[in-house]
């Protein structure tokens, strides 16, 4: 596996100059998968989380065998998931890597199975173009890459090829080693200068623009700090143009801020949701889709009506 080295933040800290503070200038409207297109509204889309590993930070073991995997997917699809996520190998910090055989064992027959039984479009959560060939082969549409296409050197033809919508999300550092001293002079600005290279780098490649979703990586290489930088700061990333994906659930940076072990951290995962969905983020990326859905639909309600009623956006 190879690792570039990160970017420079001259770029992030022109685009954060230009852009303007209120709540998504750029901000995309829609996202061209395989076959079909996903259109925001004025809540985020639900991004649920289906962990084929014995070995999650939150749900490790749960969902290993396939007929689990299969009804967990089911569950969250009817409580309101509008993309499912499969992922056959953690990436928690210190994870280690699984090989390729092992890992299309346990993601290719859930994928197979869902196709057939599921409306929503498939996420396959992987940087090894194998494993994302033979999902997008079985039916994904989705190419969810945490390593932004530089763990594969093949993943990028794989996805040119087969016309799979793409999210590239910013890690410093590898699972094995970014937790170890992550460094940033100004982490906005570097993530964004990241995320807007590799953007013009598949779309360079071949990559339709419309197909590409930015994810900042919330944990990945970050301290608290630098996730809650992120955080508090994500409209800025709507200028890149591209729906921008969040993953908080369960994270360890809700860990930080109140003491709550991951069993304890659906308030916190909520209330960052919803700080997000104030930004304008366009998906979430979360293990408790029935309690978020129904904390979306309440917020909507009450902080979203009055805007149209008063002729606001
Ligand atoms: N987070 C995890 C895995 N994949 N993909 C994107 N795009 N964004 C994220 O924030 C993200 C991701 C980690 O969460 P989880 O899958 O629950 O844990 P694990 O990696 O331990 O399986």
């Amino acid at each position: 596996m190879t690792w570039q080295g990160e970017l420079s933040a001259k770029k992030g800290e022109m685009l954060i100059m230009s852009t303007n503070q209120s709540q998504g200038a750029g901000r995309a409207l829609a996202w061209q998968l395989r076959t079909r297109r996903l259109t925001f509204g004025r809540v985020p889309l639900i991004m649920g989380i289906v962990n084929v590993t014995p070995d999650s930070f939150y749900d490790g073991g749960k969902y290993l065998d396939v007929q689990a995997a299969v009804d967990h997917a089911l569950r969250l699809e009817a409580e309101g998931a509008d993309i499912l996520d499969i992922g056959g190998e953690s990436t928690r910090p210190y994870a280690t890597p699984v090989p390729v055989d092992e890992e299309l064992r346990r993601v290719i027959p859930v994928v197979k199975q869902l196709v057939d039984k599921v409306r929503v479009p498939l996420s396959i959560d992987t940087y090894k173009a194998k494993v994302a060939e033979e999902a997008l082969a079985a039916g994904a549409e989705i190419v969810n890459d945490v390593t932004a296409l530089r763990g594969d050197p093949r993943m990028l033809a794989v996805v040119v090829e087969t016309g799979a919508a793409l999210c590239l999300m910013h890690m410093q550092g590898s699972p094995q080693t970014m937790q170890v001293n992550p460094r940033y002079q100004d982490v906005v600005a570097e993530v964004l200068d990241f995320l807007s290279c590799c953007r013009d780098r598949a779309v360079e490649a071949g990559v339709a623009p419309e197909k590409i979703a930015v994810d900042p990586g919330i944990g990945f290489g970050k301290r608290l700090e630098h996730n809650v930088a992120l955080l508090q700061n994500m409209e800025l990333f709507h200028r890149l143009g591209c729906p921008v994906l969040v993953g908080p659930s369960r994270k360890r940076f809700i860990g930080d801020l109140t003491g709550a072990l991951e069993a304890d951290r659906l308030p916190g995962t909520i209330a960052t949701v919803l700080t997000l969905a104030r930004k304008g983020v366009q998906i979430v990326r979360v293990h408790d889709v029935a309690a978020v859905r129904q904390a979306l639909r309440v917020f909507e309600a009450l902080e979203l009506a009055g805007l149209s009623s008063r002729g606001g956006s």
